[in-house]
């Protein structure tokens, strides 16, 4: 079953990804008839929007780790069950399923392990199980510059964007930081000052590199890689993180071009980011 939804999503990917998969499953009963009523009509009856299995996502809503997948599934017109685990991460019923204890995590029976973690892993797993060329592109050369830029963002630019943004989104960083040990209030903040100047180095390699005149390192469309890069910078609003034009464009650009996919997800985490300020004003 699985594997017949997988090949006519194939097919309707292109029109499911320009709706929202509830939109999409809502519609047609009209069609039916026809299947039987002419030979011509047939093939048309068959195309009719595939209704894909839903994505059962564990998710922060405050989190741009999270926003990334949000925001792809619904680019994508992926039929998203999101549950939210604000304060369940660290559960035995979670840690027994996900010991990493980490969201974005989404559920499915075709996984040897029934669950998958990782921003990252989840989008290539997805584009790959419904052929979503346009978001991941197929041709060896093209994938491996958005597997590059993805890693790179991961490994590279996002440890500077949470050693920055984290003691002022009230989140916990991780282990081994200065920012989650004893020291001294002065060092965390050298800390923190030193990990927002570092950010401007592989921000720039994203500009000049990755996208390289191109409206986003996808091409003409934003990829994957896009998505996560563009949710990333959300984040940098919290520190009142001075971006450059161009980031500032990309950012809009990319909302523009996925509207409420990118908006309504974006949205979370910018009434986060609101709120924390707003708290942190009242209390200076
Ligand atoms: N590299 C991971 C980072 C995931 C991550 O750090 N998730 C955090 C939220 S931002 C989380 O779920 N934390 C809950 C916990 O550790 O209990 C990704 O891209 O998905």
């Amino acid at each position: 079953m699985a594997k017949t939804a997988t090949k006519s999503a194939k097919k309707t990917a292109a029109k499911a990804a320009a709706k929202p998969a509830a939109k999409a499953a809502a519609k047609p009963a009209a069609a039916k008839p026809a299947v039987k009523a002419t030979a011509k009509a047939a093939p048309k009856a068959k195309a009719k929007p595939a209704k894909k299995p839903a994505v059962k996502l564990s998710m922060l809503k405050p989190s741009v780790n999270n926003m990334t997948v949000r925001v792809f599934a619904r680019a994508a017109g992926l039929d998203t069950a999101e549950t939210d685990a604000w304060g369940h991460t660290r559960s035995p019923e979670f840690m027994a399923r996900n010991p990493a204890h980490l969201t974005p995590m989404i559920e499915d029976k075709g996984l040897p392990r029934g669950v998958l973690w990782e921003s990252c892993a989840i989008m290539q797993y997805l584009s790959n199980k419904h052929g979503l060329e346009k978001f991941y592109p197929k041709a060896p050369a093209k994938r491996a510059m958005i597997d590059s830029a993805m890693f790179y963002l991961v490994g590279t630019l996002y440890p500077y964007v949470a050693r920055a943004t984290y003691p002022f989104l009230g989140f916990p960083q991780y282990a081994g930081e200065v920012g989650h040990s004893d020291a001294h209030p002065d060092r965390k903040s050298e800390a923190q000052k030193a990990a927002m100047a570092a950010i401007a180095e592989p921000l720039e390699v994203f500009h000049s590199f990755f996208r390289d005149g191109k409206p986003f390192i996808g091409g003409k469309n934003p990829s994957i890689a896009d998505i996560r890069l563009a949710a990333t910078l959300e984040f940098l609003a919290v520190i009142d993180y001075p971006l450059p034009k161009w980031a500032k464009d990309y950012v809009a650009a990319v909302e523009k071009k996925l509207g409420k996919a990118y908006s309504e997800p974006a949205g979370d985490v910018r009434g986060y980011i609101a709120y924390v300020k707003s708290q942190a004003k009242a209390s200076a």
